[in-house]
């Protein structure tokens, strides 16, 4: 087994300390941290959700697999954060509300802020006043992470809520999770989309230029 395939089945079994050690060796041994997330740790949440849907596990055991990951990700964050520009602007990001999922939202947050944009980490289960807030603070682009098919519509309804707010023209709004579409961003009047961190990134960059 190759250290990326050791790391992923650490992270499937919930192993955290093993996929912490796996992290840590791989990134002395040289390989890319950007390796690691996607042959590794990304990999094992993909194995963990078709697991769960084929009835193999249950929510405790993705439970403990999301722990292992958190805590790998943390010790490869200084790798994926590297110099930013500290003036790019400010990214008020969430989970939106009803959805406890924060892995993806995390690792979007870790890419921007790389990219040397102020974080302000609004958490998981957020509601439409808490980005509305966040508008009114100065956040330049509203982020919102959904991962489910129940919860990615509270994306409309937050929309809605900026506009009624009178704030829809004062930040940007990109949405994203494994439920979103660039069509489903669209039909619902986000100004972008990104399937990924590193696309996250990409598009907070061209919003912000225009
Ligand atoms: Co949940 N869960 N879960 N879960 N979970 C999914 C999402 C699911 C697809 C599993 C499955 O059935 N195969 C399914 C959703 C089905 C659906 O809606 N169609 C599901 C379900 C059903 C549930 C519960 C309802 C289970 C239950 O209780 N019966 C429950 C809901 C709780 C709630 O939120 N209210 C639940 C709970 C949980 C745990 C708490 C156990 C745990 C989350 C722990 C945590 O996040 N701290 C969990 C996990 C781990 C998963 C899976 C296995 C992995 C998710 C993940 O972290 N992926 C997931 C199955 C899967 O996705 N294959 C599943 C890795 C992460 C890096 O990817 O989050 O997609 P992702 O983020 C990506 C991109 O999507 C994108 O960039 C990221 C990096 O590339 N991205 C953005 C994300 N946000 C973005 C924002 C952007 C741009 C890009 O701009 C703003």
């Amino acid at each position: 087994m190759t250290l990326q395939e050791e790391l992923r089945e650490a992270v499937v079994e919930g192993q955290a300390k093993v996929a912490v050690a796996k992290v840590a060796q791989g990134l002395v041994e040289g390989v890319p941290a950007g390796t690691l997330l996607r042959e590794g740790l990304i990999a094992a949440m993909a194995k963990v959700g078709g697991l769960y849907e084929q009835g193999e596990i249950y929510v405790p055991e993705m439970l403990v697999a999301a722990r292992a990951m958190t805590e790998a990700l943390a010790v490869l964050k200084p790798e994926l954060v590297s110099e930013g520009v500290p003036t790019a602007g400010t990214v008020a990001i969430g989970t939106v509300k009803g959805d406890l999922h924060d892995i993806g939202k995390n690792l979007v947050a870790m890419m921007l802020e790389g990219a040397g944009y102020q974080i302000v980490d609004l958490g998981v289960d957020v509601r439409a006043e808490q980005f509305i807030q966040a508008i009114r603070d100065g956040a330049d682009v509203a982020a919102m992470s959904a991962l489910l098919t129940t919860t990615m519509l509270n994306m409309q309804e937050n929309i809605a809520a900026i506009t009624e707010a009178g704030l829809r023209d004062k930040a940007r709004i990109i949405v994203g999770g494994a439920p979103i579409t660039a069509e489903y961003a669209e039909a619902i009047g986000a100004d972008g989309f990104a399937a990924d961190a590193s696309s996250a990134v990409r598009m907070v960059q061209q919003l912000l230029a225009t």
